[in-house]
């Protein structure tokens, strides 16, 4: 964390607007208050807007959106307690556990998705954390993924440093594992892992030296306030996440959350917003909840500056919109697939 004689020194070398009133590019910074982050949420939501596509065509070509493939490759039978989740063994939602998918089955999956237009393919596994002996299947399945030119992100659940580093070596690109909310609404979310473990495991994965990607879900039923705390968090780590998904809750029979009240569709956008200019640097990631969503508030969204989604018909368990659509969509937004 920077100390104040940084923070000092940083607003003294702060760039100011020039004479001819174009804004200097943001400054990276970890100190975000939630007082800050709230104003961000309060602005007008034009003035929002408008910070928001700044900062992002300051840092990446707003007309390019990376396309990402998600595949589950071990699915449901989770003995965790997130109460969003189809996927844990506590809840009646008709996800079904199978066993850990082989390596070429999951190829031919990575292969169909970059033959689809994917430049990243990211594996899910429905674990707490992952045994030795599995991680070394997913170790061969990320050097496959990757001999195919393919970004490679995987998510597995908690990891010690040691399993992290195996990771990095068979060349796994990011890792993703969510602080999903607020500290102080994550007790009414998760009890079977503390919000210290999730930090521990990014800890290790940061000094493995594989890419960080970390964000959360809105719309389970939290106050603007915990969506506050949620972005202040991120944007307060010793060093942004390179990768920050922003999932809609996908609202699953079966789970605790499912009658959870729907979240205002502009809300999300503004959530959107603030990752992207609390983080400027970061992929912010359209993840879940793009099936409920309308096609105005997708654009809303990339608008906001988010610059990345899932394609393809389904996320790990629950639909997503199909490649049909999508492509129309990016099509008629004039948006591009990001060169990998
Ligand atoms: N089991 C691992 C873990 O939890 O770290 C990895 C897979 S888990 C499904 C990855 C993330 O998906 C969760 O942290 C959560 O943010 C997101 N997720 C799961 N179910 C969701 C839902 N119903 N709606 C939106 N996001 C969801
Ligand atoms: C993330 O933040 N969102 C993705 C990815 N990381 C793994 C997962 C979304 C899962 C949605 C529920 C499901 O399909 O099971
Ligand atoms: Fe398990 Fe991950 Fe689902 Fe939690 S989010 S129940 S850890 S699969």
């Amino acid at each position: 964390m920077a100390g104040s004689g940084d923070r000092a020194q940083r607003l003294a070398a702060a760039p100011r607007r020039d004479d001819a009133g174009a804004a200097p590019p943001a400054l990276i910074r970890h100190d975000w208050t939630r007082g800050e982050v709230r104003a961000l949420f309060d602005l007008p939501f034009p003035e929002l807007m408008y910070r928001a596509q700044t900062v992002h065509r300051q840092n990446f070509d707003a007309a390019a959106v990376q396309i990402a493939t998600l595949l589950s490759i071990k699915t449901g039978g989770c003995p965790e307690d997130c109460a969003y989740c189809p996927q844990s063994a506590r809840y009646h939602t008709g996800v079904r556990a199978e066993k850990l998918m082989g390596r070429d089955a999951v190829l031919a999956e990575a292969r169909a998705a970059k033959a689809a237009g994917a430049s990243r393919f990211c594996m899910g596994a429905a674990w707490r954390e992952p045994k030795d002996r599995d991680l070394d299947a997913v170790c061969a399945m990320v050097e496959g993924v990757k001999a195919l030119g393919l970004e490679s992100c995987a998510t597995l659940g908690m990891l010690t440093a040691a399993q992290a580093r195996r990771l990095k070596d068979s060349g796994l690109d990011y890792y993703n594992h969510n602080l999903d909310t607020a500290p102080e609404f994550y007790g009414a979310i998760i009890s079977t892992r503390t919000y210290q473990e999730r930090l521990a495991t990014l800890d290790h994965v940061r000094a493995a030296g594989i890419h960080v990607c970390c964000g959360g879900i809105v719309g389970m039923g939290e106050t603007r306030e915990d969506r506050i705390g949620m972005i202040a968090t991120l944007a307060s780590l010793p060093a942004h996440p390179e990768s920050v998904p922003i999932n809609m809750l996908v609202r699953v029979a079966g789970t605790p959350l499912a009658d959870v009240q729907k979240l205002e569709p502009l809300e999300f956008v503004r959530a959107v917003a603030a990752a992207r200019i609390t983080m400027p640097r970061a992929m912010v990631r359209l993840s879940a909840g793009r099936e409920d969503m309308s096609e105005e508030t997708q654009a809303l969204c990339f608008l906001a500056g988010a610059n990345s989604i899932f394609y393809g018909p389904k996320l790990l368990t629950t639909p997503n919109p199909g490649p049909d659509r999508d492509r129309a969509l990016l099509e008629r937004l004039g948006l591009r697939p990001m060169e990998p």
